[in-house]
């Protein structure tokens, strides 16, 4: 193995020339001046101090000398290593600052802006009405039933004993998707004109005892005007068991307009027809607003019930029992009650809405006032 060479110069080495050291530390700071990017200075970082840069690879050329030659050499190569790293920390850290500076900007949050541009939107106050009503009974232990909104005419009105010849049959009060068909008048096909066909349908599919109570969608002919829609909502209540009598019917709706009004609410009974109940009533509830006092007193008159301290709630009464025979119930065991009412006209009282029109028309400034209720 031969000696390490006793005359050699680093001078010598073409690497290890100053001029040559200078040159590589300067073209690393200048790369490093002009990276205007953390990538752009990454690239410069890998080309000027990685393991195949200039310097590193003069570095390696120091391991060859004689050692006397070592010491200058390695001086000048490490202050050349030295001033390039610390330009590199430096551009580094200004790259860094102005990176922080541009994303505090650019990712800054206008925390004065409204926070959500698109409304929320919210179920149409008929319909949590509607809920809350059916809630009443439900927590009585009544079942929800449902029925079709396209109905056999059959069920709208002849298990319902209207006779062939009743006037709300006619075109003029009833939506025929269907007439009757046939030489016999089979039953044709309507848009139902009340709950009522439920009490049918229900008796039909259940054994007694039954107590259901059916929210629903109904249609009538009648113009659009402040107190009447052609498609509007009632609610349905039917129960059959034995020994039910008009006094259950009476203690059920005291106990629902109690619900929904207030402990001092109570109901009255005026005696009606409908060909389904027997005997029928309308059923009136005392006036939430005045309770009765506006009548007979015109310092203090009422706006609700205009001043007759009752406001008519709906139609009732003892299910007839031809209704109960056409759907299969033994009249001589079981009796039952009914009673059927508007929403839209409960709703009206109860929030002093003056025009129907209101509540069908779809606008945000009728709805945002009942809440948000989802
Ligand atoms: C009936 O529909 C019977 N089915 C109610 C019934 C059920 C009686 C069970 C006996 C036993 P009536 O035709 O009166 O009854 O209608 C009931 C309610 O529907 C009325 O009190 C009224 O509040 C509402 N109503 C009727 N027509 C309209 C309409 N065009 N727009 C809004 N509400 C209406």
């Amino acid at each position: 193995m031969s000696a390490p060479n006793k005359s050699y110069d680093p001078v010598e080495v073409e690497a290890l020339k100053p001029e040559e050291i200078e040159r590589m530390r300067d073209e690393a700071l200048a790369a490093f001046a002009a990276a205007d990017s953390l990538d752009a200075l990454h690239e410069a970082k890998v080309a000027h101090t990685g393991p195949a840069s200039p310097l590193a690879l003069a570095n390696r050329e120091i391991g060859a000398l004689p050692p006397h030659a070592k010491a200058e050499a390695g001086k000048r190569v490490g202050m050349a290593r030295g001033a390039v790293n610390k330009a590199l920390a430096t551009r580094q850290a200004e790259l860094e600052a102005e990176r922080d500076a541009r994303v505090l900007v650019e990712e800054s949050v206008d925390v004065t802006l409204p926070y959500d541009r698109v409304p929320p939107g919210a179920r149409h106050p008929l319909t949590t009405f509607m809920e809350r009503v059916a809630d009443v009974f439900v927590s009585m232990g009544y079942e929800i039933a449902e029925g079709p909104e396209v109905e056999a005419e059959w069920f709208n009105f002849d298990a319902l004993n209207f006779g062939p010849d009743h006037p709300a049959r006619q075109m003029q009060d009833t939506f025929f998707v269907e007439g009757p068909k046939g030489d016999h008048g089979e039953s044709g096909v309507v848009l139902r004109t009340h709950t009522s066909p439920v009490q049918a349908r229900s008796l039909l599919d259940r054994e007694p005892p039954v107590y259901i109570v059916c929210p629903g969608r109904v249609y009538r002919t009648d113009e659009l005007d402040a107190t009447h829609t052609p498609v509007f909502h009632q609610i349905e209540l039917l129960a059959v068991d034995e020994g039910l009598t008009m006094a259950d019917l009476k203690g059920t709706m005291d106990h629902m307009v109690q619900s929904l009004f207030g402990p001092e609410m109570k109901t009255r009974l005026r005696p009606n027809y409908f060909p389904f109940t027997e005997p029928s009533a309308e059923m009136d509830m005392l006036c939430y607003v005045c309770k009765g006092e506006s009548v007979g007193n015109p310092d203090r008159p009422c706006r609700t019930c205009s001043s007759e301290g009752w406001i008519e709630l709906g139609g009732c009464g003892m299910v007839n029992p031809r209704v109960l025979v056409a759907c299969g119930v033994d009249p001589e065991k079981y009796s039952g009650f009914a009673f059927g009412f508007g929403i839209e006209r409960m709703l009206m009282f109860r929030h002093n809405v003056e025009d129907m029109r209101d509540m069908v028309e779809g606008d945000v400034r009728f709805t945002r006032p009942f809440g948000m209720e989802i």
